[in-house]
């Protein structure tokens, strides 16, 4: 055998490789970047490590004084918890130093906040999705999409900057804080998962080019809203216990998509007779996920349309959202063409 092959053998056996840092794959990959200047590079590094400290947050959020609301609500009338208020302080701050962001669009803010002018980036957030999970320890997650501005860098922002189609995202991503954190990002070229190894405070590359099966077995939606569903979803539902699926809802729709994705699965947040476009917000919560899913192979639609080419009207604008495996999407879709809301 070769010499240096059974060294290399050897020192595998002795020490384990620990994988790909998140810093080299950007790197590695950055030809593969739209407009590949280094900036979008930049920009993805500085949302891991704002993830990060917003992870050590969350992590000790039973130890010190940062779990419960603060006695107001944001625009969706949510009651804004301290975590997620504290989550958007963060990664606000985060792209404003980087610079590459002019403007970003959250939920927890009622219009988008100007960052930079002569940055060449918009982002939109959902900061810490999940809220109602905080305080009990269960999953939550941090959902981003990337556009490009169309507007020249230095001049004021305008409102085709902001309200692009899902279709004209450069990077979309999430971060899970389940039991263990995960970072998920495409940027038009597959989907890749990345944990982070606390010890060493780093994102490793642990799931390359994931891929939904296109078929699946679970299905997540909150049924206790069933009586507001209209009469396809309901005969939609009644389909999936004849065909025996399995039910499984967080209420996380990170941690739902992610399960999902690994799985096979579809997630559903219908139209209810309470709100006919559902409660999801298209721009910073259903556009980054459809972006991911289609990247892996699965479908995204509001029952009848592409997610991603809805022409959003406004900021904080809701949809319907069906997503997951593509054969359980397109039949879910089916029930829902059938008939319209009563
Ligand atoms: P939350 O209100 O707790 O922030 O995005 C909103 C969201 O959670 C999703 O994460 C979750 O899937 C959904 O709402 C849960 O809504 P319901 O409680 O109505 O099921």
């Amino acid at each position: 055998m070769n010499k240096a092959y059974s060294t290399s053998i050897e020192s595998s056996r002795i020490a384990h490789s620990i994988g790909t840092a998140l810093d080299r794959f950007i790197k590695n990959n950055q030809d593969e970047f739209p407009y590949a200047s280094g900036e979008l590079s930049q920009l993805l590094r500085d949302i891991a490590l704002a993830s990060k400290v917003v992870n050590r947050e969350v992590n000790k959020a039973g130890l010190i004084d940062i779990m419960g609301g603060i006695g107001s609500t944001n625009l969706a009338g949510d009651q804004q918890q301290k975590l997620d208020v504290l989550a958007n302080i963060r990664f606000t701050r985060a792209l404003t130093k980087g610079g590459e962001v002019c403007a970003l669009v959250s939920e927890e803010s009622e219009s988008f906040v100007d960052l930079n002018n002569h940055g060449q980036y918009v982002i939109a957030i959902d900061p810490l999705d999940g809220s109602s999970n905080i305080d009990v320890n269960v999953s939550i997650g941090t959902i981003f999409s990337i556009y490009r501005r169309k507007s020249a860098p230095g001049t004021p922002i305008r409102s085709e900057d902001i309200l692009q189609k899902g279709s004209e995202q450069v990077a979309a991503g999430y971060i899970l804080y389940g039991s263990s954190t995960m970072l998920v990002y495409t940027t038009g070229h597959g989907v890749h998962g990345f944990t982070h190894e606390t010890s060493l405070g780093e994102y490793f590359l642990s799931h390359p080019d994931m891929q939904i099966p296109e078929d699946g077995k679970i299905y997540s939606v909150n049924e206790g809203l069933y009586n507001s569903f209209e009469p396809a979803m309901k005969q939609y539902l009644q389909f999936c216990k004849d065909s025996s699926y399995t039910a499984r809802y967080i209420g996380s729709l990170v941690a739902d998509f992610h399960r999902n994705l690994l799985k096979g699965g579809v997630y559903i947040y219908p139209a209810t007779s309470r709100d006919a476009r559902g409660k999801l917000r298209l721009i910073y919560e259903c556009n980054a996920l459809a972006y991911l899913v289609e990247q892996a192979g699965g479908k995204a639609s509001d029952g009848r349309r592409r997610i991603l080419d809805i022409d959003p009207e406004s900021l904080h604008q809701r949809s319907p959202f069906y997503v997951g495996s593509k054969n359980m999407v397109e039949k879910a879709e089916s029930f829902i063409q059938r008939t319209a809301i009563n």
